[in-house]
């Protein structure tokens, strides 16, 4: 069996302090949970940044910057920063980060979708912090904007001018389609990397059989050309991890996707969801990648062609 390539994502834009004590918000945090993911396992630490006052989502280039080099220096995971920032950001904020600190890898999102986080408000009324009821609540005329012309501009100033290749997030069957295009015009080139994402309230949801069409459509566009890698959000997270597995996929766990370790308990950190996964692989016979064979398989530039 291949080697099994793990991302985590540490932090996100979609969860809210007030969701959970473990969620990492200040730069030590997010360095400190970061490093302990990679110890666990994560060949990949796919970043976000927050205000580390606030913890509102920030893609700011100092919130990234103050630790991206701690980071550096403490593990050699792949950085791979988010320029979906957070779906109420414009492209141009989303990107500042990333266009700083020219990654070995970052995110790109292939599509225009709603992106409504309002379900998670539930019965909460504990807010620690003013923007977060609001920031749920108002995600029900959300539009998150991943144009062709803002693909096109990020795989431009991002790839073709910074060197970056991309974890290509894909909510549904018509991101697929969206990046064979870019593909046949010669914008994108292999070994892609597909992150499917489902479970978000505007993607598709998490349930086998659409990960296996999904997967059964990559196959016709790609060929052996990409590899493919599977989050689910929520309480879908470990079961989809182990079914992308089962399909000769790649994983991706962290408290950017879901909160929990197992129902009604919180994950107390990340590398506690990435020990998790790599348990459950390792029992069914998959060994993990290291970050330096994920850098081959995924054809990256390398940890000394970034700027930080
Ligand atoms: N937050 C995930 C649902 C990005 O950072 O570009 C998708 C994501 C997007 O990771
Ligand atoms: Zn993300």
């Amino acid at each position: 069996m291949a080697k099994i390539i793990l991302s985590c994502a540490i932090t996100g834009s979609i969860h809210t302090p007030s969701m959970s004590p473990h969620l990492p918000i200040t730069p030590d945090q997010i360095a400190d949970q970061s490093i302990d993911a990679a110890k666990a396992g994560a060949a990949i630490l796919h970043l976000h940044t927050r205000d580390p006052v606030t913890g509102r989502p920030s893609a700011r280039p100092e919130n990234f910057m103050a630790f991206l080099p701690r980071i550096k220096a403490g593990c050699d995971a792949v950085i791979n920063l988010s320029t979906g920032g957070s779906a109420v950001m414009p492209l141009h904020e989303r990107i500042a980060g990333p266009m700083a600190a020219e990654p070995e890898m970052c995110s790109l999102n292939m599509g225009t979708m709603n992106f409504a986080l309002y379900p998670m408000l539930g019965k909460r009324t504990d807010w620690q912090h003013d923007w977060e009821e609001p920031f749920l609540r108002d995600s029900d005329d959300l539009v998150f904007k991943n144009t062709p012309r803002d693909i096109e501009g990020v795989l431009r100033l991002m790839g073709a001018e910074r060197g970056a290749r991309f974890e290509f997030e894909c909510y549904d069957l018509g991101h697929l389609y969206m990046l064979a295009h870019f593909r046949d015009r010669g914008l994108v080139t292999g070994p892609l990397f597909i992150q499917f994402v489902m479970g978000v309230l505007g993607g598709v949801a998490a349930e086998p059989d659409h990960l296996v069409h999904l997967k059964t459509t990559a196959d016709r566009l790609f060929g052996t050309d990409y590899l493919f890698s599977t989050l689910a959000a929520g309480r879908q997270q470990m079961p989809m991890a182990l079914v992308s597995a089962s399909l000769g996929g790649h994983v991706r766990v962290g408290l950017e996707d879901n909160l929990y370790l197992s129902k009604g308990v919180l994950a107390r950190s990340n590398a506690e969801q990435v020990t998790k996964l790599r348990e459950m692989l390792e029992g069914l016979g998959h060994s993990l990648a290291s970050p330096d064979e994920a850098r081959a398989m995924l054809g990256l530039k390398g940890p000394d062609q970034v700027a930080f």
